[in-house]
Formats: structure tokens, sequence, C-alpha cells
């Protein structure tokens, strides 16, 4: 598990690129403008940047949706931008991740072109097909954003699987062609260079070819039982291994709902697995039954439970990740901390547990300012697919527009997806026309430039930070250990390798804290986001970390 490894050792900085930066002026961002702001990411310390889909896409799902894998989406430049791009990342030692969506293509895709014209053409069995049954869906699987996972074609009058919108129909990994296919465009990407893989829900790839139907009402838990984890998952990952990644220098980092502290390991075979994956115990802790838009209280708890069940697994196999927020999840400092008054408390708290947890961490775009959730005042000023079809499942149910925003404001993707904050002018310094997404309205104090000329802001901290993780093997390769806290509010742990200790201690609350003689601060303070104080006491939303 110790094995060094460049992926190992690095924090990785991921970039939405329809809101990072928009070099030409239509509200787009686009890769020539992450190209104008290399030096911005070169300053944070992180070392690798991880690109959300960049593949030509009709854009139904956040480019999700690719119709050509071998082509740029040309909102965001053109091939030779993609080579300057990785060039200009290389020349200063940072990593490129790209991220595949292979489970599923989109409906404009050539293959699924081909695959909808006819039953017996070639393409058929690169998706999905089944007729109904009485006139309705082949089976009862609704789909992430609502409504039936299976959609009639009236070209052939069958039903195709689309587990995420009518626009995403799954591929089907049964069949060795469309196997080799993918393939193809993991090495069209690998021979360019690229440096890691990020794998859109892996944990589906494999169905269940039965279809049986679901028998719970609880959607997250459908996907463990039927979506994810399929009976041939394994195998398939251990055959892309073989073919492809094992040639290349690669890291991969598989992303998908419903892998589980029970199944992880079988994703992390050293000789057949991947390297990574992505855990989402904590982000789907404040999910009820009915999914993201139908929110339930967290408890700090239970956190510090799914950290301690996750770092034992990956003890064993593997390893893992670290994140707190993406461009699928609200903003973390909204979430987990407190957006008014200990804004910025905060979210140098969280950025802390970024930069000391075991596994590498992923931190999303504008988490290093404190970007915060925005709250939009309609459901028409959301750009996301999943709340505008969840919207419309909900007032079929008879939920007013008012209590959906509530959830929505809550835990919508939308929050995560605004543009970034650069400065205070108009669009924020990230366009100079009317960006495609609003931008928050807080941008006027809360951006980049601002932070810049303040020293003890959120985005100095956040580079002391990744220096601190970069300079500490303890803080990478050590071991976890949490310590139960007589005072819950208190987030408290330990890494410790070859003598070289650190402790961390995390005050989750907006209260001063008498801390208990457990976590008393002893020793030599490493950083914290306030001047240094009594030994016995933590101020709301203290992070201290001290060398013992
Ligand atoms: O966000 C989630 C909870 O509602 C996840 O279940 C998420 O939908 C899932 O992890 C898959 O996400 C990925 O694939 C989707 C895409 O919409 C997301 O943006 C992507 O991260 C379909 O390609
Ligand atoms: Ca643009």
């Amino acid at each position: 598990m110790n094995k060094r490894a460049w992926w190992k050792e690095a924090i990785v900085y991921q970039i939405y690129p329809r809101s990072f930066k928009d070099s030409n002026g239509d509200g787009v961002g686009d890769l020539r403008g992450i190209i104008s702001e290399l030096d911005y990411i070169q300053s944070l310390g992180v070392n690798a940047v991880w690109l959300n889909p960049i593949f030509k896409s009709p854009n139904d799902d956040g480019g999700y949706d690719i119709s050509d894998y071998f082509t740029i989406q040309p909102e965001f430049g053109t091939m030779a931008d993609f080579d300057e791009l990785l060039k200009a990342l290389h020349a200063r030692g940072l990593r490129l991740i790209m991220d595949l969506v292979l489970n599923h293509s989109s409906d404009e895709h050539e293959w699924f072109q081909k695959s909808r014209a006819s039953k017996e053409n070639p393409y058929r069995d690169y998706y999905f097909w089944k007729p109904g049954k009485n006139s309705s869906p082949p089976n009862n699987w609704p789909s992430f954003f609502g409504g039936s996972a299976w959609q009639l074609d009236p070209v052939t009058n069958e039903y195709y699987l689309h587990l995420f919108s009518r626009k995403q129909p799954d591929l089907n990994w049964e069949n060795p062609r469309l196997r080799e296919e993918v393939y193809q465009v993991m090495k069209f990407w690998l021979d360019k260079g690229v440096d890691g893989l990020r794998l859109d829900v892996i944990s589906a790839i494999s169905k269940r070819t039965d279809f049986p139907d679901t028998d719970t009402n609880d959607f997250n838990e459908t996907i463990r039982k039927y979506y994810s984890n399929g009976p041939r998952l394994r195998e398939f990952i251990a055959d892309a291994r073989k073919q492809v990644w094992d040639h290349y220098d690669v890291m991969t980092v598989g992303e998908g709902p419903g892998i589980t502290p029970q199944n992880a390991l079988d994703y992390l075979d050293e000789q057949h697995g991947l390297n990574m994956i992505f855990h989402f115990g904590h982000m789907f802790m404040d999910q009820g039954p009915g999914g993201r838009f139908d929110p339930i209280p967290w408890t700090l708890q239970d956190f510090k439970q799914i950290f301690k069940t996750w770092n034992d697994t990956f003890a064993q196999r593997g390893w893992g990740s670290i994140f707190l927020g993406n461009h699928d999840f609200p903003r973390m400092v909204s979430r987990w901390g407190d957006d008014q008054i200990y804004w910025k408390q905060s979210s140098q708290l969280l950025c802390t547990l970024l930069m000391t947890m075991p596994g590498t961490p992923f931190v999303y775009m504008g988490d290093e300012i404190g970007m915060t959730n925005i709250r939009l005042k309609q459901i028409s000023e959301s750009q996301d697919i999943e709340t505008k079809t969840g919207w419309l499942e909900a007032k079929k149910r008879g939920v007013s527009e008012d209590q959906f925003l509530k959830a929505v404001n809550y835990a919508g993707r939308d929050n995560s997806r605004t543009p970034m904050q650069w400065n205070g002018s108009q669009y924020a310094g990230f366009s100079t026309h009317t960006p495609w997404m609003l931008v928050n309205p807080n941008h006027t104090e809360l951006n980049v430039a601002a932070q810049e000329g303040e020293n003890d802001s959120i985005l100095h901290y956040f580079r002391s930070l990744t220096n601190l993780r970069k300079e500490n093997p303890a803080l990478i390769y050590g071991t976890y250990q949490p310590v139960d806290c007589e005072e819950e509010r208190i987030f408290l742990y330990f890494r410790e390798w070859h003598q070289e200790k650190f402790m961390i201690v995390l005050n989750f609350s907006s209260e001063v804290i008498n801390l208990p003689k457990q976590a008393a601060i002893r020793g030599k303070r490493v950083i914290g986001n306030y001047p240094a104080g009594s030994a016995d006491i933590v101020r709301p939303w203290e992070a201290v970390v001290v060398k013992c």
C-alpha cells in the first residue's frame, strides 16, 4: 500500500471547463481560458488537473452525453488548443486527468444513430433494446433524472435503456465489439500523453441482463442492488486494464454510485483493478429515500464514522481519494460548514480536512476561495437537467415550487456550476458576456483578486496547506487514527508515519469549546486558521494541525 506513486502524492484540482474561464467572450468557459490561468493553477500548489468532459456533446447533461469521443466540444476549442494545454501543463509539472464517460453515449453518437435504425444492423447490440411489456416499459427501473429508465423508440418500436437522461443511452459492454471501440477511445487519449482517466459511472458498466424489477422505493438502494456492481464488472475492468492501461503510465480513478465499503475492494485489485475510486458515503448521507431532492439532516457523528470505515477499507487494499464537493454536489462550505458568519473559518477548516486526510485530495475549483451555493429564485433559472426533470416529476406529485426550490437550493448541482469568481467586476472576471449560467451575486466580495490581497484569506491558507501536505509524507502515507473524542463537535485524528506524527483538531461548530484532555493542543502548531491561542480551547470552526 505504501509503494510510492505520483498519483498518491498528487493534489488534484478539478475544473468544470464550462464555468472556469471564457477566453472569447461567448459566455462559455473554454480551453484557452484554462491556458490563460495556468499561473493561477500552479500557484495553488496542486500537481494535477482533472477536466470534466470536453468532448463533442449536445450538452444535455453538462457534456456527460458524448457524441464524438475523438473531437473537442467546439464551444471549448479545438484539438490544437487541447494539445497546447496538455503541453503547457506538462511543462509546469502538472498532470492531466481526463473524464471518460463510457457507461453511456449521447443519442446523437453515430453508434446510436445506427443502432436505432433497424433491429438487424450491426450496431443494434451496442445498446440495450427490449420490447415493451403490455405497452409498458420492459421493467420498473427509474432513471437518475426521474421517470422511467426506458425510452420507446418509434423507429423499431422497442425500448432502449438509459439510466440517466433519454439522451444518454447505456452502452452494452456485453458486446466485445463495443468494448474494443471503448479501448480505442482510451488509447487515443493516452497516446496523446494524458496521465490519468476518471471513469464516469464505472460501477454500472456491467448490467444485470435479466433486468429484474426493483423491489424498493429507495433510489440509492436500487442503484446498489440493480444498477451497480454487476456480474461482469470485475472482468470488464480487468480486461480494460490488460488491453489498455497496463501499457501506459496511467492512473485510473473510478466513479460511481453504489460503491460501498463492502464491495470497494473488488474494484481495487492490485493486479487487475483500478488505482483509486471515489467513495460517496458522506455525499449521500443527507439524502432521504427519494434521493437528492429529498434531503435529510446529517450528523458529524455519522460523518466521522463514514471516514473511519472508508479509511479502514483503503488500509487493506488500493488507495483512497478524499473530496468534499464536485460538480454534482452543493458547495462544501454551504453543506458542511457555515457560509455566513464563519464562512472564512469553516472554509479553511474544510480545506484543512481535505489536505490532512488519507487518500488523494480532489479539490473542486472555487473551493480554494470558499465559493458558496447560489440561491435560485425560480426553477427556470436552473441549467441542470437533473433539477429540470426532477421538478417535472415533483410537480406531478403535487409538490409546490417553493418546496422544491428549497431542496434544489440545498442539494442541486447548479450550486457548484456557477462561474468561477475571479474578481468583483460585472461577470466576475469569468467573461465579458452574459455567462451561460448565473454568476453568484456574492462575487463582488468573494473572489480571487480580493483574496490575493488579503494575508489571512482562504486562498493563502489553502496554498500553505498544499505545501504542508507535499512536504510531509506522514500526511500522505501515514496511518489514520481517529480518536473518539468526548466532545462530539470535535473531529480529531492522528496521522503517523516513520516517527512522524500529526494531530489534527477540527471544531465543527460555531462555539468556543474547552478541549478534553485527549484533544489538548500539545506540540508545535504547524498550521491553523486562527493565531495561536490557548492549548485547551478551540474557537468557532478552528482548525489546527499539530506536530507531536
Ligand atoms: O450526483 C449523484 C447523486 O444524485 C450521483 O449519483 C451521480 O449522478 C452519479 O455519481 C453519476 O455522476 C456522473 O455521471 C452522470 C453525470 O450527470 C454526472 O455529472 C457525473 O459526475 C451521468 O453521466
Ligand atoms: Ca468561450
